[in-house]
């Protein structure tokens, strides 16, 4: 984004056949759908490269006022992936020894999730994407963003399509509360924690949850 972006040009657009329109239509769902969150990580190295790429894709997500509100902390250094899980562990000890709903830990169940987040310290990227609630000026005068969350939360599900067109893996982790981040990374004050992802290779002997995706009709409606 640069502050001398000003008037219009024409868009660049590709259309295809119906047909072509039809296939890459039903590749994109079937490679959306192969898709699964993964708790158990590979310690095995990926290419800084792609990493950058997919941060990249995710940056193109359209914002309110194309202000990109976000930005994507990626950690590699160990120490830090410790004080990280470490911390993380802490707050959802917490959350599943009294701050969780009686309800809330029935409907995790079936995901076998607990307080320890190994995966935090054996993917070999943690991302944490930051949201900007406001930018400061050249003088320092706070200036506004807008549709904060939502922009962010569309930059992250372009994050998690990028994560896995790679052949990579990830869960959204929300420690909760994760304020402690900001100050791990030394974030200034104008960010704030929204989302952590670890990034890699599923470990060889990783196992998914058996769930299932609604179907169209469950989750959307058409009207005459
Ligand atoms: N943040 C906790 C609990 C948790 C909450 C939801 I909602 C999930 O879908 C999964 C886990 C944790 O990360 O374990």
């Amino acid at each position: 984004m640069s502050h001398t972006d000003q008037g219009f040009q024409a868009l660049t657009h590709t259309e295809y056949s119906p047909e072509e329109m039809l296939r890459r239509a039903k590749a994109f769902y079937t490679e959306h759908d192969a898709r699964r969150t993964v708790r158990m990580f590979s310690d095995r190295p990926v290419d800084r490269e792609v990493i950058e790429l997919i941060i990249k894709t995710a940056s193109t997500a359209p914002s309110g006022a194309n202000k990109q509100p976000w930005n994507f902390c990626v950690v590699t250094n160990p120490e830090v992936k410790a004080q990280i899980r470490e911390a993380a562990e802490k707050e959802e000890y917490e959350n599943y020894h009294g701050r969780m709903s009686d309800d809330w830990l029935e409907d995790l169940k079936k995901f076998g999730t607990d307080h320890l987040k190994e995966f935090l310290t054996t993917a070999p990227y943690i991302i944490v994407a930051f949201k900007q609630a406001y930018d400061l000026d050249a003088n320092g005068n706070k200036q506004k963003n807008y549709y904060v969350n939502e922009s962010v939360g569309l930059a992250c599900g372009i994050l998690i399509s990028a994560i896995h067109n790679a052949g990579l893996v990830t869960v959204t982790h929300t420690p909760s509360p994760m304020n402690f981040l900001q100050k791990v990374l030394e974030r200034p004050d104008n960010e704030r924690p929204f989302l952590l992802l670890p990034v890699g290779y599923p470990a060889g002997d990783a196992e998914v949850p058996i769930i299932s995706r609604k179907g169209l009709e469950e989750m959307s409606v058409w009207y005459k």
